[in-house]
């Protein structure tokens, strides 16, 4: 039973170091703060990926928001893409994604104001 013990808690470890932190990416754009974070980190199947957009300092929730997770085409694999809405909770706007697969996934992320202009952002997440 020890060993077991043992095992599964290596196993966890090994999962831990793979699988490292949630999400935390902070950026700016046009003026807007940008700021993607996940409570649990990214895995493959569903996520709860969180939109924060702030203007001045102060949370900014009047926003269209959409981002795209999309993969290249690679040898056996076609190219993959998922899309999500966000949508707001508490002020943040939460966007489920699917992945299904491990690697780097490329993002787009669009948010749109009330001015009707498009701001969009690009970045990755390693899975
Ligand atoms: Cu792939």
């Amino acid at each position: 039973m020890k060993n077991l013990f043992k095992l599964f808690a290596g196993l966890l470890i090994a999962f831990n170091l793979v699988h490292a932190d949630p999400l935390l990416q902070e950026g700016s754009k046009n003026g807007y703060d940008v700021k993607l974070s996940s409570e649990k980190s990214l895995v493959v199947g569903s996520n709860d990926i969180f939109i924060e957009l702030a203007k001045d300092g102060a949370s900014f929730t009047d926003a269209k928001v959409k981002i795209k997770f999309y993969m290249p085409e690679m040898p056996g694999m076609p190219y993959m893409e998922y899309e999500g809405k966000g949508k707001l909770v508490d002020g943040k706007y939460l966007v489920k994604i699917n992945f299904t697969m491990g690697g780097t996934w490329q993002y787009q992320l669009k948010f749109k104001t009330e001015d009707g202009k498009v701001h969009k952002v690009r970045g990755s997440v390693n899975i």
